[in-house]
C-alpha cells in the first residue's frame, strides 16, 4: 500500500523592505506553477513570505509596522495566489504575520487545501530572541516584541490523503513540537523559517546553522516517524545573511531532497505517507514503549531543576 503526496519546498531569497505584496506574490506564483508542473499536491512557502524579516528591526511605536501585518487570509494582495492554486488543483502553506481583529499580532502558516478552502491556520508556539531593543546587536531579532506566543499549541489536520502538523521556524529546535504532533499521529510537518547565519547570543554556533538545522529535523521525523518539510528563506536580506538548506526528511531522518541556492528555488520530494508507519509500527510504537508516567518533568517544570 502506499499513499503518495507530492511536495514541492519552495525556497525565497531575500525580500527587501521596498518589495511590494504584488512582486512577492508574483515570485510565489512562479514557484507554485513550476510545482504544478512538477506533479506536486502541496507547495510549502518560508515563514513571514510576503515580507522582509521585519523583527531585526526595533520601532518604538509598534504600529509604524503595521503594514508587516496582514488582516485576513486571504486578502486582496494573496488572492491571486489563492485563485491561481485552486486553478491549478495544488495546496500550499503561506508563513505571514497576523494583526487580528483583536489587536493580538501572531507568526502564524496558513494550510490550504487543493480546492482553495483553508485547512487551519496554525500559531508560532516558541518566539526566539528579545523583547526590547537592544542597541548593541548588528542587528535585532525582537520577535518577542512583535509577535505572541500560542496559546493553542500544535495541532494535526486531516488533509491531502493523510495527517498534517506544522510548526514555524525555532519550533523545530524543539522535540515537545514534534512529539506534540507525534501523539496526533503526524505524517508530515510543515515548517517554515528564517534563520540568520549570524547568531549574536552565541557566534560559535555561526558555523554550525546548517548542522544544526538538519540535526533537529531529521532527528524529529525519525524519532515520530513522519515527514518533515523545512522551508527557508535564505540569502542576504537587508544586510543579514540567512541560512537556505531547505529539505525534505523521510520517515527513517534521511534527507530526500535539498535546496542547494539561497535564492527562490524549488525543490520536490514524493512522499508515501505509509513509510511513516515502517516506524511508528516498530521502534516508536509509542503506545507499547512510550513510558508517560516518568515523563512529569517535561510538561511539570519549564527549566531545569539540579539535584541537591
Ligand atoms: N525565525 C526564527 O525563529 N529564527 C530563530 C533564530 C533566532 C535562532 C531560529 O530558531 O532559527
Amino acid at each position: 500500500m502506499s499513499r503518495i503526496v507530492t511536495v514541492g519546498a519552495a525556497q525565497l531569497g531575500p525580500i527587501n523592505r521596498e518589495h511590494s505584496r504584488a512582486e512577492v506574490v508574483e515570485r510565489l506564483l512562479v514557484l507554485l506553477r513550476q510545482a504544478a508542473q512538477q506533479g506536486c499536491d502541496l507547495v510549502v512557502f518560508p515563514e513571514l513570505a510576503l515580507t522582509t524579516f521585519f523583527p531585526r528591526w526595533f520601532v518604538q511605536d509598534i504600529s509604524e509596522y503595521d503594514h508587516y501585518y496582514e488582516r485576513s487570509m486571504p486578502n486582496a494582495a494573496t488572492q491571486p495566489l489563492f485563485d491561481e492554486a485552486k486553478r491549478l488543483g495544488i495546496g500550499f502553506c503561506l508563513g505571514y504575520a497576523l494583526l487580528a481583529e483583536d489587536g493580538k499580532r501572531w507568526n502564524v502558516q496558513t494550510l490550504v487545501d487543493k480546492d482553495g478552502s483553508i485547512v487551519a491556520t496554525f500559531k508560532k508556539v516558541h518566539i526566539p530572541g528579545h523583547e526590547h531593543h537592544e542597541p548593541d546587536r548588528p542587528f535585532q531579532h525582537a520577535e518577542r516584541y512583535y509577535f505572541e506566543p500560542s496559546p493553542d499549541g500544535f495541532g494535526v489536520w486531516r488533509a491531502f490523503g493523510g495527517l498534517f502538523g506544522m510548526m514555524i521556524c525555532n519550533d523545530r529546535r524543539w522535540p515537545e513540537s514534534y512529539r506534540e504532533m507525534g501523539l496526533q499521529g503526524v505524517e508530515m510537518i510543515l515548517c517554515g523559517y528564517n534563520t540568520p547565519i549570524h547568531y549574536v547570543p552565541d557566534p560559535s554556533q555561526d558555523i554550525l546553522q546548517g548542522f544544526h538545522n538538519s540535526l533537529v529535523m531529521q532527528s524529529g521525523a525519525y524519532q515520530n516517524g513522519t515527514w518533515v518539510v523545512g522551508v527557508a528563506k535564505g540569502g542576504v536580506e537587508e544586510g543579514v545573511d540567512s541560512l537556505g538548506q531547505s529539505v525534505i526528511v523521510a520517515p527513517s531522518g534521511q534527507i530526500v531532497a535539498q535546496a542547494f541556492t539561497t535564492d527562490d528555488e524549488l525543490i520536490v520530494a514524493r512522499c508515501d505517507l505509509d513509510w511513516c508507519y515502517r516506524y511508528k509500527n516498530t521502534l516508536f510504537d509509542f503506545n507499547r514503549y512510550r513510558r508517560p508516567e516518568v515523563y512529569q518533568r517535561i510538561t511539570g517544570q519549564r527549566g531545569a531543576v539540579l539535584p541537591d
